[in-house]
C-alpha cells in the first residue's frame, strides 16, 4: 500500500525514507529534487505482512503536476513535523488542504513529530500540541506519533503500529515511552475497511 511523506523542508522526510529502506541515519541529505519510493514488507501487530510502499519528495517539490501523482492513490499519508520547530506543525494545515481534493474514504492520516533526541524547552511542540493539532484536524489521536529518525528512538514503533492501522488490525499497539497514554481513551475508527 502506498504510503507518503508530506511536510516543510528539513524537518526529516529523506531521512526517514533511508532508514525505512536501509536503516541507517545519514547527516548530510540534500534537500529532495524530484521522487523515490522503496517497498518493504512489514509485519503488523497482529502478525499481517503488510507490503509498504513509501514515497519521498521535497518540501519545494510538491508544486503543479507533481501534485496530483504524489498524492493520489495513498492509503496512508504521513504528515510530518519537526518538534523543534513550531511552524513545521501549523504548515501542516497547508498541506492538508493541498491533499484534500486527492484522497478518500479509505485515506488514513498520521501525524509525524520527528527529532525529539533534540527536544529540550518549553517553546518545542510537545505532544499535547500534537494531539490538539490532531483533534483539530480529524486526525485519529492514535496515529500521532513521536519519533527520532537520527537515534531511531520511536521508529520501529511507528513502522508497526502504522502497518496495523493501515492493515485494520486493532493493536495490541506496541508501548512507547513516547507514546504514553495521556488519558485520552477515545476510540476513532480508522475508516479503512
Ligand atoms: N537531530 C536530528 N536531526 C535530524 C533528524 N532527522 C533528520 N535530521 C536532520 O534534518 C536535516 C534535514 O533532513 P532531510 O531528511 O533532508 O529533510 P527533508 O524533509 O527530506 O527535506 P526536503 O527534502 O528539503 O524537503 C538533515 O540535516 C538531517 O540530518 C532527527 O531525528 N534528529
Ligand atoms: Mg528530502
Amino acid at each position: 500500500m502506498k504510503v507518503i511523506l508530506v511536510g516543510n523542508v528539513g524537518i526529516g522526510k529523506s531521512s526517514f525514507f533511508v532508514r525505512f529502506k536501509e536503516n541507517r541515519f545519514v547527516e548530510q541529505l540534500h534537500s529532495t529534487i524530484g521522487l523515490d519510493q522503496a517497498t518493504k514488507d512489514i509485519q503488523s501487530g497482529d502478525g499481517k505482512t503488510v507490503k509498504v510502499n513509501l514515497w519521498d519528495t521535497g518540501g519545494l517539490e510538491v508544486q503543479g503536476s507533481m501534485t496530483s501523482s504524489y498524492y493520489r492513490m495513498s492509503k496512508g499519508i504521513v504528515l510530518m513535523y519537526d518538534v523543534k520547530d513550531r511552524d513545521t506543525l501549523s504548515s501542516l494545515r497547508m498541506w492538508l488542504n493541498d491533499i484534500n481534493p486527492y484522497i478518500n474514504e479509505h485515506t488514513t492520516f498520521f501525524l509525524l513529530g520527528n527529532k525529539i533526541d533534540s527536544f529540550s524547552t518549553e517553546i518545542d511542540v510537545n505532544r499535547n500540541d500534537a494531539v490538539n493539532f490532531a483533534k483539530n484536524n480529524n486526525i485519529p489521536t492514535d496515529n500521532v506519533f513521536q519519533i527520532s529518525v537520527k537515534t531511531g528512538n520511536g521508529f520501529e514503533n511507528f513502522i508497526t503500529s502504522m502497518a496495523t492501522i493501515l492493515s485494520c488490525g486493532r493493536g495490541p499497539f506496541v508501548p512507547d515511552i513516547n507514546n504514553v497514554n495521556l488519558g485520552d481513551n477515545q476510540r476513532h475508527p480508522n475508516n479503512c475497511c
